[in-house]
């Protein structure tokens, strides 16, 4: 079953939205099969947002990114990557349909609440960076068959 990273950034950990913004992706039907919080330093920060090293907004993002602990939290089930980017909105909450976390709780770039990987390929990449094989506890729900089907 496909598994996503997903990171709730220092913005939504300032303002309290942990529990609203990882309550929307399980209510949806995704299972949690791992889950910490961290604060991420200089290294951690640089590997995963590699891809974005040189563009304008990089330090500003890194400095952000560490600015405060965050909480990890590896999703899993049917299309999960695109199930949470489609209920994370844009990367602008400002161009972010309504309905949608970024649409509903932001209105800014940068402070846009959550991180969701972006293909199954970076998902792999990015959960390695965050967990340990043993941090991750696959497990059956009574409720999967009414969520995912048979
Ligand atoms: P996403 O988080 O939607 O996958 P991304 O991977 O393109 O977006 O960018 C990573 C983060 O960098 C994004 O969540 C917020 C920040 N960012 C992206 N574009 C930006 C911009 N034009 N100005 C400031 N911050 C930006
Ligand atoms: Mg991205």
């Amino acid at each position: 079953m496909e598994r996503t990273l997903v990171l709730v950034k220092p913005d939504a950990m300032q303002r309290g939205l942990a529990g609203e913004i990882i309550s929307r992706l399980e209510r949806r039907g995704l299972k949690i099969v791992a889950m910490k919080l961290l604060q991420m330093d200089q290294g951690l920060a640089g590997q995963h947002y590699a891809v974005h090293k040189g563009k304008p907004f990089y330090d500003s993002l890194v400095e952000f990114i560490t600015s405060c602990p965050v909480v990890a939290v590896v999703f899993q089930g049917k299309n999960a990557v695109q199930v949470v980017r489609r209920t994370m909105g844009e990367t602008d909450p400002a161009k972010s349909p309504a309905g949608s976390i970024r649409g509903d709780l932001g209105i800014e770039v940068q402070h846009n609440l959550i991180h969701g990987s972006d293909s199954v390929e970076n998902a792999a990449k990015e959960i390695a960076l965050f967990f340990s094989n043993g941090e991750i506890v696959d497990y059956k729900r009574d409720i999967d068959k009414w969520v995912e089907g048979e």
